[in-house]
């Protein structure tokens, strides 16, 4: 039996329990990830907002381990000297040793330290070490799958180098969190040669699970049945697998993001988690209600000026009527709900249509995909209506100076004379330049498998074209925003503070970053799923979700034809809102936040078995034990509220603003008794910087 598995997972093996007291200055925490400085999916952002917190609690003995890529090293990472002693030597004799590992702050809130490193540089060892993984382990990983040779690279780099700290005479106590398979071979090889370091492996999600949720099969409902070799075979997974299985065994804690994902580990991974650690985000509160509602109007401008140039030769709808709708995140078709979302989006066009709306979504599609860059049609959009503008801001100078002239001789302008025939000119050729032969584009970029690519294939199946008489409208941007593109220069916060709504119909959705805690930190309604780490959790502490402006679409009970039903009927009745409606319910959302904070999520975190204390007894467990200690948490659904704001007395034309404020007054009142009641608002504090009895 390889001995990856054989581990016992209540064994300490090579890690001697910590005295019942030691000195918190001797601990050090490693956490080791793929996505550390390196975004590719939600992991990161889990990492990056993590980050300041932890590092304000264990100061210089945090360090952050992921891989080099020079493109983001060069934007993200400033270089600099190790700080620490023990790395500092570590690091030169590995370097010295054919390595090369970089060590710098990552630009970040908290700026952590990180140590990357370039696995491509060791490639050299790739044989000598898989055949090592072979022989000790029991896995053996082909020669064609480059992530896995990457990640078996980074497992022996890691180990390698949280052996050599080990081996340094100050040895400190030292606590490694990995993350996801494709660190998880460092935590596998740390047991394996017993080293004395406590170790935690997160998975975010489950490889199996993935795969499994992304071809046609009932997952839920099968998940204790599923021969899981044979599956990860099938897939040709199953080296990938071995190493995420090993890494869930060997760990001294197991921890995952969510109650669905825990079940899913239990079932696929055959261990169950330990704790449960839902993600949050640094929530940024502001001293006024309505600044995070002018940083919508704001946001939302930007995306209109995009949509003037998009639509150019084509407005013929009324921005101002306009609701903005997205979906983003890594880009699996149907685990996310790509497919959800655009066939309701197709019943909801139809919907709007007949029922003769004057309003007009827009939904984005934001899910990296591969291109070779933006395509002409939608970069000539964007000159087109930088060439409006700036047409308009000729005419405008002219008009000035010639009213200007005519105000200093003391006289009223003749008006008829102020726009002369060089005006019209330049304005007529500006007018003409718009004129288009062909629809909008649905695709902003250049896509390398346009025939199959799932979004544009399904496009072409329900015929959601962009025409002027749709009212669904659609633009997929193939790539992650960045406020320096030369089409939708906004970062991603930004877009989704403009935007009306989140939509995540995920099948697959361990957590949920998106829909989770960027929409409603930022106070922006969303749609999530019952079968979303999210959408649970939502509906666990709050009492009645879509109040706030939370909706949970059922993918549990419901087959897939009901779904796209439920999910027409919100965006219908979300469209018909008044714009009054949106801005209350932008504040329910936002009021919400706390609940999403790092600082506080823990509290509701599930209770930490006593058995993770015995089993390796050290302060970051601890620490994380801490924070699971109250549970309970609800959100209460005020009795001045109704269940969804569509349907509330304020779409009652006989409600006044004076009553609408009165009820929010009333309602603020009883969720901060609320608030008070469970004392969610008391942060966490780390305990005291010095002796902790374990
Ligand atoms: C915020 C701003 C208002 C603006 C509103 C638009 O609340 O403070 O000035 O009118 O957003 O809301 P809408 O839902 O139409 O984008
Ligand atoms: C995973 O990233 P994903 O978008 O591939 O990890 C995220 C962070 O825990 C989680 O929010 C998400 O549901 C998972 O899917």
């Amino acid at each position: 039996m390889p001995l990856a598995r054989s581990l016992s997972v209540t064994s300490l093996s090579g890690l001697e329990e910590w005295d019942e007291e030691f000195d918190l200055e001797d601990a050090v925490l490693f956490e080791i990830a793929w996505e550390v400085a390196n975004k590719v999916g939600g992991i990161y952002t889990v990492i990056q907002t993590k980050a300041r917190l932890t590092a304000e609690e264990w100061g210089e003995n945090y360090f952050l381990v992921g891989p080099y890529v020079e493109s983001n090293v060069r934007t993200q990472v400033e270089l600099i000297e190790p700080t620490n002693p023990v790395l500092k030597r570590t690091i030169d004799q590995m370097n010295a040793s054919g390595c090369k590992i970089y060590f710098g702050r990552w630009l970040i809130e908290g700026s952590p330290y990180v140590v990357l490193i370039d696995v491509g540089f060791t490639a050299w060892s790739l044989d000598r070490w898989k055949r090592e993984l072979w022989e000790h382990c029991g896995i053996g990983v082909p020669w064609f799958d480059r992530e896995a040779n990457d990640a078996v690279l980074f497992g022996f780099l890691t180990a390698w180098l949280l052996g050599e700290v080990t081996q340094s005479e100050e040895s400190p106590h030292i606590v490694a969190h990995f993350h996801e398979w494709l660190a998880g071979l460092g935590l596998v090889l740390c047991r394996q040669r017993q080293l004395p370091i406590a170790t935690i492996f997160t998975t975010h999600a489950t490889l199996l699970g993935r795969y499994l949720c992304a071809g046609s099969v009932d997952f839920y409902n099968n998940l204790a049945q599923f021969n899981v070799d044979k599956e990860a075979g099938d897939r040709q997974i199953y080296h990938r697998y071995c190493l995420e299985r090993a890494a869930a065994h060997c760990t001294h804690v197991f921890t995952t993001v969510s109650q669905i994902t825990a079940i899913e580990a239990e079932h696929l991974l055959k261990r169950k988690p330990d704790i449960i650690t839902p993600n949050g985000l640094n929530v940024k509160k502001f001293s006024a209600m309505h600044e995070f509602q002018n940083l919508h109007a704001q946001s939302k401008s930007r995306i209109q000026e995009f949509v003037r140039g998009h639509f150019y030769g084509h407005l013929d709808f009324n921005l101002d009527k306009c609701l903005f709708l997205f979906i983003a995140g890594r880009y699996e078709f149907s685990n996310k709900g790509a497919d959800v979302f655009l066939e309701a989006l197709a019943r909801l066009n139809y919907l709007l249509r007949v029922n003769h709306s004057d309003v007009t979504v827009i939904a984005f599609f934001i899910m990296p995909a591969r291109t070779n860059n933006f395509n002409v049609e939608t970069l000539k959009g964007q000159a087109v209506r930088k060439q409006l503008w700036d047409t308009a801001q000729t005419v405008k100078e002219r008009f000035g100076k010639k009213l200007y002239e005519s105000l200093l001789v003391g006289q009223l302008p003749d008006v008829s004379k102020m726009l002369d025939k060089e005006d019209f000119t330049i304005m007529k050729r500006a007018i003409f330049a718009t004129q288009r032969q062909s629809q909008p584009p649905v695709c902003t970029h250049n896509m390398l498998e346009d025939s199959s690519d799932p979004i544009l294939s399904c496009v072409r199946r329900i015929g959601l074209f962009n025409s002027s008489s749709d009212r669904v409208k659609i633009i997929f941007h193939p790539e992650f925003l960045s406020s320096t593109s030369p089409l939708l220069p906004m970062d991603y916060e930004e877009f989704v503070r403009g935007c009306h709504l989140g939509v995540f119909p995920s099948y697959y959705e361990p957590w949920g970053y998106t829909p989770g805690t960027e929409c409603t930190v930022m106070g922006i309604p969303s749609i999530s799923t019952n079968l979303s780490g999210f959408g649970c959790f939502m509906e666990e502490h709050i009492a009645d979700p879509s109040a706030y402006g939370i909706y949970i679409l059922d993918r549990r009970y419901k087959g897939v034809d009901e779904s796209c039903n439920q999910l027409t009927s919100f965006l219908f009745q979300f469209c018909k809102q008044s714009r009054r409606q949106r801005i209350i319910q932008r504040n329910r959302t936002e009021r919400l936040s706390d609940l999403l904070d790092w600082r506080y999520l823990g509290r509701v975190r599930l209770p930490i078995p006593d058995m993770i204390f015995n089993r390796c007894r050290n302060v970051y467990l601890k620490d994380l034990a801490c924070r699971c200690q109250t549970a309970g948490f609800r959100y209460p659904r005020p009795a001045s509220v109704p269940p969804s704001p569509a349907l509330s007395r304020h779409s009652s034309p006989h409600h006044s603003e004076a009553e609408d404020n009165e009820e929010d007054e009333r309602y603020d009142e009883e969720l901060e008794a609320e608030k008070d009641r469970v004392n969610i608002r008391q942060p966490y504090t780390m305990p005291v910087k010095n002796k902790v009895s374990a």
